[in-house]
Formats: structure tokens, sequence, C-alpha cells
């Protein structure tokens, strides 16, 4: 059963031990007209990743998705993602880890000065609306912070083995929430504070668009959130509002 997880966060948050996923139960907190709630759970016996692939989310994880209805266009919501990935960021960095971010939502730690990365969390913005209106909003956040990475898909870390402690999960995930709110209440701040901790721009980058690849280097991310890089094809700078990223090794 779901208990209270007292937090003095600008959020009521629910607590399960475990549950499928909790973007499936912010959904449900959604439609039924939340908002400002936060469904929490230990462990998830389906955790989701974004084009429908899995996220290994066993117990000691943060496990986390915010339910919203903010007055914003559709277009915006894309701002939602990167200030979670801003707020995730900044929460695991003020417990002492160098953690930064891959575009356009992964938190990682850099491995050596190449734009190599360990995956530590990851974000799942999931929406409903109107062409002009956000009806509601769930940002689902992943971290993995009280578990050995050997247990997890390859290329993730963990907080336990970069901090080589366990973290406070209350602690981190009142910082978190808080992060959040004050990173959504100046969405404008978003993208020059997700410059700043950045780890792809001035990389190598494969990015695979639905219809094509595009390889070059990362230069820019716009207002919205979208990636500009300067192609080796085209030599022209292209924008992409969405797709998986790849550093490439130079
Ligand atoms: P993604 O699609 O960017 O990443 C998914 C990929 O990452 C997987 O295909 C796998 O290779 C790898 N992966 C899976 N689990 C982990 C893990 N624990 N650590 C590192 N890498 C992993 C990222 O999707 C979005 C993840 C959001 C997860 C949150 S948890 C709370 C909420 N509920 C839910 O079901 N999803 C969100």
């Amino acid at each position: 059963p779901a208990v209270e997880f007292d937090l003095e966060a600008p959020f009521t948050v629910e607590y399960h031990d475990a549950v499928g996923s909790t973007n499936e139960v912010a959904r449900e907190r959604a439609t039924d007209g939340a908002t400002d709630v936060v469904v929490l759970a230990d462990e998830q016996t389906g955790g989701r990743g974004r084009l429908e692939r899995e996220w290994s989310s066993p117990a000691g994880g943060v496990w986390l998705s915010i339910v919203t209805r903010p007055a914003i266009t559709p277009a915006r919501a894309p701002l939602y993602t990167l200030a979670a990935a801003v707020a995730t960021t900044r929460a695991v960095r003020e417990g002492g880890v160098d953690a930064r971010i891959k575009w356009p939502n992964d938190v990682v730690i850099p491995v050596g000065e190449d734009g190599a990365y360990r995956k530590l969390a990851g974000i799942l913005t999931e929406m409903e609306g109107e062409t002009d209106r956000v009806e509601w909003l769930t940002v689902g956040i992943g971290v993995n912070a009280n578990l050995d990475a050997d247990g997890l898909p390859e290329g993730a870390t963990t907080i336990r083995d970069e901090a080589g402690e366990d973290v406070d999960r209350r602690v981190f995930v009142q910082r978190l929430l808080e992060e959040f709110d004050d990173a959504r209440s100046d969405l404008d701040g978003v993208v020059p504070a997700w410059r700043e901790l950045a780890l792809t721009l001035g990389q190598r980058v494969r990015v695979d668009r639905s219809s094509s690849e595009l390889v070059g280097e990362a230069v820019d991310i716009t207002d919205s959130g979208a990636l500009v890089v300067q192609s080796d094809e085209s030599g022209e700078r292209e924008t992409v509002a969405a797709g998986d990223c790849e550093h490439l090794r130079p």
C-alpha cells in the first residue's frame, strides 16, 4: 500500500515499495486531475525507457514520476525534460559526484576526456493535451542510487559506485524536487543551465533521426532544446529536435 513520504518539498509524495512503472501510476493520477504529486517507488517491475525500451529498476534506486499541469504549449514541453535533467544533475552533484548531461536527457558520469561516459540516470516525459495547451505532463526520473552497477545493463553506473557510499534517499529526493521546482519556475533559464552542465557540446556525435543519420560536431542547443550539429556531410548546421545521440571518439 502507498504511504506518504514526508518531505518538505513543494510536492505531495506517494511512496510504494514496488510498482510496475511509476509513470503508469502517475498517468492514472494525472487523468484523475491531480497535480504536483510525485509517485515514488523503491522498485519497478516494469520500468520503461524511451521508445519502448526497458529500464532496469531494482530495489535501492530512486524511481519517481512527477505529475504537473503546466500552463504551457506542447512546443515548450521539452523544456520540462531538460529541467528534469538539470535538476537531477544538480542533485547528484550536490552529493559530490561529477554528473553531466548527455543530450537530450541522460545524466551521465564522464569517463576520461574524450566524451565517453557511463549512464547514471534517465528521464521519460509523457504528456496529454491539445495543440495549443498541455493538459498534464508526467516527468519520470530514474536514478541508479544505492545499487551495484553489476546487475544493470552495460554502460550503467550508480551513485554507490561513483561516490563509494550510499545516499540518504530522503535527502536526495528532497533536493531533486526542490531543484526541479526551481527550474520549472524559470523555464527561460533552463537552456542556459543545461548548457553549463552539458557533456555533449563540443563532442563529435552521431544522431539517429527517424529519417537519416547525422554525423558531425555538436555545437549548440536552441532555446527549445534542439541540438545543433555542424554536419560533416552537408557542411551546414543542422538542428535535431529529438533522437538518439551517440558520442563518437575523436
Ligand atoms: P532510454 O530509452 O534513454 O534508455 C534505456 C536504455 O538504457 C536501455 O535500452 C538500456 O540499454 C539502458 N538501461 C536500462 N536500464 C538502465 C539503468 N537502470 N541504468 C542505466 N542504463 C539503463 C531513459 O530511457 C529513460 C528512463 C526513465 C526511467 C524512469 S524511472 C521512473 C519512471 N518510470 C518508468 O517506467 N520510467 C521512468
